[in-house]
Protein backbone atom coordinates (compact mmCIF):
# COMPACT_ATOMS: atom_id res chain seq x y z
CA UNK A 1 0.00 0.00 0.00
CA UNK A 2 3.29 2.22 0.49
CA UNK A 3 4.18 1.64 -2.70
CA UNK A 4 1.10 2.50 -4.24
CA UNK A 5 0.64 5.96 -2.39
CA UNK A 6 4.10 6.79 -3.21
CA UNK A 7 4.03 6.35 -6.73
CA UNK A 8 0.44 8.60 -6.66
CA UNK A 9 2.54 11.42 -5.27
CA UNK A 10 5.86 10.37 -7.69
CA UNK A 11 2.97 10.82 -10.99
CA UNK A 12 1.14 13.94 -9.09
CA UNK A 13 4.77 15.92 -8.99
CA UNK A 14 6.57 14.67 -12.09
CA UNK A 15 3.89 16.13 -14.42
CA UNK A 16 4.05 20.30 -13.82
CA UNK A 17 7.76 19.61 -13.22
CA UNK A 18 8.10 17.90 -16.67
CA UNK A 19 5.93 20.44 -18.20
CA UNK A 20 8.01 23.68 -17.18
CA UNK A 21 11.25 22.14 -17.91
CA UNK A 22 11.10 23.65 -21.55
CA UNK A 23 8.43 25.83 -22.66
CA UNK A 24 8.15 29.19 -24.44
CA UNK A 25 6.55 29.64 -27.67
CA UNK A 26 3.71 31.81 -28.60
CA UNK A 27 2.33 31.38 -25.35
CA UNK A 28 5.06 32.81 -22.89
CA UNK A 29 6.30 35.50 -26.13
CA UNK A 30 5.04 38.37 -26.93
CA UNK A 31 6.89 39.52 -30.75
CA UNK A 32 7.37 42.39 -33.09
CA UNK A 33 6.52 41.61 -35.56
CA UNK A 34 4.10 38.75 -34.06
CA UNK A 35 4.27 35.09 -34.73
CA UNK A 36 2.47 34.81 -38.69
CA UNK A 37 2.28 38.42 -39.49
CA UNK A 38 2.66 39.37 -43.15
CA UNK A 39 4.18 42.74 -43.43
CA UNK A 40 4.10 45.35 -46.11
CA UNK A 41 7.40 46.42 -45.14
CA UNK A 42 10.42 45.00 -43.60
CA UNK A 43 10.98 44.99 -39.93
CA UNK A 44 13.89 47.24 -38.58
CA UNK A 45 13.85 45.37 -35.68
CA UNK A 46 12.96 42.16 -33.56
CA UNK A 47 11.17 42.61 -30.30
CA UNK A 48 11.11 39.65 -27.85
CA UNK A 49 8.56 40.34 -24.72
CA UNK A 50 8.71 37.68 -22.39
CA UNK A 51 6.32 36.42 -19.11
CA UNK A 52 9.66 36.32 -16.76
CA UNK A 53 12.88 37.94 -17.06
CA UNK A 54 15.38 35.30 -19.22
CA UNK A 55 18.76 35.30 -20.48
CA UNK A 56 18.01 34.98 -23.78
CA UNK A 57 21.65 32.79 -25.29
CA UNK A 58 20.80 32.16 -28.99
CA UNK A 59 18.93 33.80 -31.71
CA UNK A 60 18.59 32.69 -35.39
CA UNK A 61 16.68 34.41 -38.21
CA UNK A 62 16.83 32.20 -41.50
CA UNK A 63 15.34 33.48 -44.64
CA UNK A 64 14.02 32.74 -47.87
CA UNK A 65 16.11 29.73 -48.99
CA UNK A 66 17.17 28.86 -45.92
CA UNK A 67 19.36 31.68 -45.97
CA UNK A 68 20.68 32.82 -42.64
CA UNK A 69 20.47 36.13 -41.42
CA UNK A 70 23.20 37.71 -39.79
CA UNK A 71 22.51 39.29 -36.50
CA UNK A 72 24.06 41.61 -34.05
CA UNK A 73 23.49 39.87 -31.24
CA UNK A 74 25.16 38.42 -28.62
CA UNK A 75 23.93 36.40 -25.11
CA UNK A 76 23.82 38.69 -22.32
CA UNK A 77 24.85 37.93 -18.89
CA UNK A 78 21.79 39.61 -16.77
CA UNK A 79 18.29 38.40 -17.16
CA UNK A 80 15.67 40.26 -18.94
CA UNK A 81 11.78 40.34 -19.90
CA UNK A 82 12.62 42.20 -23.04
CA UNK A 83 14.94 41.54 -26.16
CA UNK A 84 15.16 44.46 -29.17
CA UNK A 85 17.64 43.09 -31.66
CA UNK A 86 18.45 45.24 -34.72
CA UNK A 87 17.64 43.18 -37.77
CA UNK A 88 20.01 44.30 -41.27
CA UNK A 89 17.67 45.28 -44.38
CA UNK A 90 15.22 42.37 -45.04
CA UNK A 91 14.06 41.36 -48.45
CA UNK A 92 10.62 39.99 -49.34
CA UNK A 93 10.10 36.57 -48.24
CA UNK A 94 9.07 34.15 -45.73
CA UNK A 95 11.30 34.53 -42.38
CA UNK A 96 11.42 32.06 -39.34
CA UNK A 97 12.77 32.77 -36.03
CA UNK A 98 14.47 30.56 -33.33
CA UNK A 99 14.69 31.39 -30.06
CA UNK A 100 16.35 30.07 -26.65
CA UNK A 101 17.18 31.13 -23.27
CA UNK A 102 16.89 30.29 -19.24
CA UNK A 103 15.15 31.93 -17.19
CA UNK A 104 13.15 31.38 -13.70
CA UNK A 105 15.01 28.06 -12.90
CA UNK A 106 14.10 26.47 -16.80
CA UNK A 107 15.03 26.00 -20.15
CA UNK A 108 12.86 28.11 -22.82
CA UNK A 109 12.74 28.11 -26.34
CA UNK A 110 10.13 28.96 -29.16
CA UNK A 111 10.01 29.66 -33.06
CA UNK A 112 7.88 32.68 -34.99
CA UNK A 113 7.58 33.35 -38.87
CA UNK A 114 6.65 36.13 -40.65
CA UNK A 115 6.42 37.00 -44.07
CA UNK A 116 7.81 40.46 -45.97
CA UNK A 117 5.35 41.09 -48.64
CU1 LIG B 1 9.62 30.44 -18.60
Amino acid sequence: MKHLVLAAALALCATPALAQQTHGDSSEVVSVPADDAVLAAAPGALSLTFEHAIVLTEVQVHGPGHTVIPLAFTASANAAATYSIPLPALSSGAYEVHWSGTGDGHAMEGTLHFTIQ
